[in-house]
């Protein structure tokens, strides 16, 4: 039985691409969006030569933000493989890396005391059984070409099923698998999704699975319905997007998801993107995933050295510190009973935790709406331990006994400081 427990509690994890795409720098669509010819993309294969590629030190850096695990691209849709596949040249041990990253990735990242996860792309636009004309990703889109005469679809399955038996096989326990992604014709039994779940669940029993064998980044697929399939997977995958409530099945039971998201706008390495978010939005996107029952995977797109950009690393360190004081508001919560966003807080709840993170300095106490000044038997900053008083005096009391005035005022005339990089997280009992 898959165990979904870990994933839950974890909440935050690490998203590493990384492949061939790291040469040109131009995100990990290149191929696709460029229009890239096989024969000139394939060129790579002699560039890309990850001599600063130090997986240890990349866990080390998912560790000291918080992240609990990782997922890392084995094979992204340009069909090149970190890992020593028989059944393809088109792999890093003929690189001048020469070797498996894969199992580098692995054996670091579980010796750091991380979960250890792998993406694997359904899509595939190196496999010459890939069908190209029709495909409105596909590089060669279009081309007229002799190519899809001898295009045969279940020889590719028979390779796609054969490596991700490769990858179930060859790296010791996996905790999860993640597929991307499902498209028009390319959806579930198109994939021959049954038995690939099968043969998954048969090798690593205990593993869990994102829901990208029917699913896409803007679809969720029957996990949220009354009647998953059997290759629904074990938790949603909303990409770039983060759902406006706790996800349900119709009968009510929650289903677990988890938001991928970029820190700038790519999620393979691109030189020219400088956009990064700050690590204060970083973690107010995870806080608020957790306030509605969904995990975080932060990504990272390591360039063709093997370096995590330092933009990323830094965003990276930022949040372990505020995860270094904060991180009971996190690991093990999830939806409370308030709504996720109530007076200008984001609330996260762990049994009878109630974290509230407040995100606007308030203008006199805190109003905490439909919340009974007796129901709080203590209010503390959580960074801090810090006592925040509830008001038992004054005009708003006196008018308004279905709610709790949190004084965020120590003493009489000493505010607590609220720091203006990141948000103050109480915790309420
Ligand atoms: O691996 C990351 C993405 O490359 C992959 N999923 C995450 C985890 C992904 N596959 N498909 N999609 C994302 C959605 C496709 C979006 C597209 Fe486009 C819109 C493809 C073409 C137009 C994004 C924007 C890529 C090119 C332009």
């Amino acid at each position: 039985m898959a165990d979904i427990q870990w994933f839950c509690d974890a909440r935050f994890g690490m998203f590493i691409h990384w492949g061939l795409y790291a040469v040109p720098a131009k995100g990990e669509w290149y191929a696709s969006i460029g229009r890239v010819p096989p024969e000139r993309y394939e060129e790579y294969l002699r560039t890309f030569d990850p001599v600063d590629y130090d997986p240890r030190a990349w866990a080390r850096l998912a560790r000291q933000a918080g992240m609990k695990y990782a997922v890392l691209t084995a094979k992204h849709h340009e069909g090149f493989c970190l890992f020593d596949s028989a059944y393809t040249d088109y792999k890093a041990t003929n690189t001048p890396a020469g070797r498996d990253l894969v199992r580098e990735y692995v054996d670091a990242f579980r010796a750091e005391g991380l979960r250890v996860g792998l993406y694997y792309s359904l899509v595939d636009w190196h496999h010459p059984d890939y069908p190209a004309y029709n495909d409105p990703f596909h590089p060669m889109r279009g081309t007229p070409a002799r190519r899809e005469e001898r295009c045969d679809f279940s020889r590719y399955l028979d390779y796609m099923h054969a490596q991700v038996r490769e990858l179930c096989t060859n790296y010791g326990k996996l905790d999860l698998l993640w597929f991307d992604f499902s498209y028009d014709g390319h959806c579930g039994q198109d994939w021959r999704a049954g038995e690939l779940v099968e043969m998954v669940r048969t090798l690593q029993p205990g593993i869990l699975l994102n829901s990208r064998l029917e699913a896409s980044g803007g679809s969720l697929g029957s996990l949220l319905s009354g009647a998953p399939t059997p290759w629904a997977g074990d938790f949603a995958t909303p990409e770039q997007i983060l759902p406006p409530a706790p996800l349900c099945r119709p009968d009510g039971t929650p289903v677990c998801w988890e938001a991928c998201q970029t820190m700038n706008n790519s999620f393979g390495y691109t030189a020219a993107d400088r956009c990064f978010k700050t690590a204060r939005t970083c973690i107010r996107q995870l806080v608020e995933c957790v306030s509605k029952g969904g995990n975080y995977l932060l990504n990272v797109g390591p360039d063709a050295r093997g370096n995590i950009p330092p933009q990323s690393r830094r965003i990276l360190c930022e949040i372990g510190e505020w995860m270094r004081l904060n991180a009971d508001s996190i690991y093990g919560c999830g939806a409370s009973a308030i709504p996720a966003a109530a007076f200008g807080c984001r609330a996260t709840a762990r049994g009878q935790n109630l974290y509230l993170h407040v995100m606007e300095q308030p203008v006199g106490p805190l109003a905490l709406t439909g919340l009974s000044p007796a129901a709080i038997r203590s209010a503390r900053v959580l960074a801090t331990g810090a006592e925040a008083d509830v008001l038992t005096s004054g005009w708003a009391v006196q008018n308004y006994p279905q709610t709790a005035f949190l004084s965020l005022a120590a003493q009489a005339n000493e505010t607590l400081p609220l720091p203006d990089e990141t948000d103050t997280v109480l915790h309420l009992t």
